[in-house]
């Protein structure tokens, strides 16, 4: 019998992985690296001791172990105004630009959509966040720009993921909403990832940049809050990163290295994102790396099956958000991206903020479905699948009320 299994084991290289975990009691016990200390270090022991010195050693060891190091090359932008447009019912603007780029290494250029309500009085806060397919997908509305695809994408309708922006509640809770697309920007395919702005940065022997796709966003999504700054619409000093699953990981990483953005929004953005490595649960390293490479440093896929060598864990890149505002956010039918790890990940970073002075930290419990939340750190966890809606959207614009302009 026992024979019979290893013939049926090896004929299968799918059934050679070792099986997604999907219940608790299958969890390994692992030891969870304190949040507040570097690789190999002492735990900050103050707030100026976490700022001068163990800020800088995660930020580091995220640069240096999964993402990539960010690019560090000059590179020039220019904003072309392609001109804005009112919604049929008028409520809306959609204004749109081109961003345009050049280094010493070669050009790139993405669209930006900026969307305001037509009656705004002054600058407004502003949610920045990049999208899956385009920006003709937030809104049915005929004059927003298709931007390009990879080969082989198939494209999206108009106004297909309407449902994830929710742009009536947003710009009538007194906020705009800047977006572009993964695609333009580093297009989310394992050849086809360096059609974007790759082109502006110097490539490693093995002809990539050492910076990931992840981290290509992560520049992107900076840039896109120069655009905000120099816009009369937008105030910059308030801005919020949000991001969706790969978007919601890449919106993690944005708001660790632009301290610029005054509040951090992970939606469901599980493995490498919010969720600990450590346990395994749903997604791990090596089903990620396998699939999504180009999302990470080239030497990433070393840590495939070892995640207990992992110099740090997810907890410390939210804590690199402190003290800051930051909302984690999970869903029961998500068990890919795990999220009890991302309660876990979210409670043990808020010790940070306790540190930083901004009030005690998460309580112990997840909040079942519902929000937990400490002064300056927001969880919550909602019924239903692996999305963005209307539910979550009202979370974050309960979080992000103070930034508001009405
Ligand atoms: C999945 C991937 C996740 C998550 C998701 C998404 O295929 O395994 O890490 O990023 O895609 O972006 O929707």
């Amino acid at each position: 019998m026992a024979a019979v299994m290893t013939l049926a084991v090896t004929a299968n290289p799918a059934a050679a992985r070792p099986a997604t975990i999907q219940d608790e009691a299958d969890v390994p016990p692992y030891q969870l690296p304190d949040v507040l200390a570097p690789p190999g270090g002492d735990a900050a022991a103050s707030a100026g001791d976490w700022h001068a010195r163990v800020r800088p050693a995660l930020l580091a060891s995220f640069a240096a172990d999964i993402y990539g190091p960010q690019p560090d090359t000059m590179v020039a932008m220019t904003a072309i105004d392609e001109g804005a447009h009112r919604s049929e019912d008028g409520r809306l603007l959609f204004h749109q630009h081109r961003l345009a780029f050049k280094s010493d290494h070669g050009t790139a250029a993405f669209n930006v959509l900026l969307v305001t309500p037509s009656d705004a009085g002054g600058p407004l806060p502003v949610f920045i966040g990049l999208n899956f397919f385009g920006n003709h997908t937030l809104h049915p509305a005929p004059f927003i720009q298709e931007g390009p695809l990879p080969d082989g994408v198939k494209p999206l309708a108009r106004g297909e993921r309407a449902e994830r922006f929710q742009l009536d509640a947003v710009t009538s809770a007194g906020f705009a909403m800047l977006t572009a697309s993964r695609m333009e920007i580093a297009p989310d395919t394992v050849d086809q990832w360096q059609d974007g702005v790759a082109a502006l940065f110097p490539k490693n022997a093995a002809g990539r940049t050492e910076t990931g796709a992840i981290g290509l966003w992560a520049w992107a999504l900076s840039r896109m809050l120069d655009h905000a700054a120099a816009h009369p619409l937008v105030d910059d000093s308030r801005a919020v990163v949000f991001g969706h699953s790969r978007l919601g990981k890449t919106a993690l990483w944005t708001g660790a290295l632009d301290e610029r953005f005054q509040g951090v929004i992970s939606n469901n953005s599980g493995c490498m994102g919010a969720a600990i490595s450590r346990r395994r649960f749903g997604e791990t390293v090596e089903r990620i790396h396998t699939r999504f490479p180009h999302w990470f440093h080239p030497d990433f896929g070393r840590f495939a099956g070892r995640e207990d060598d992992l110099p740090v864990d997810q907890h410390h890149l939210l804590a690199l958000s402190a003290p800051r505002v930051l909302h984690v956010a999970s869903a029961v039918g998500d068990a890919w991206a795990d999220p009890l790890g991302e309660f876990i990940a979210t409670r043990e970073a808020s010790r940070v903020w306790s540190l930083l002075d901004a009030g005690p930290a998460m309580a112990d419990e997840p909040p079942g479905v519902g929000i937990a939340r400490a002064p300056r750190v927001a969880y919550h966890l909602r019924e239903g699948k692996h999305d963005i809606n209307a539910i979550d959207w009202a979370h974050y614009l309960a979080t992000f009320a103070h930034l508001a302009s009405h």
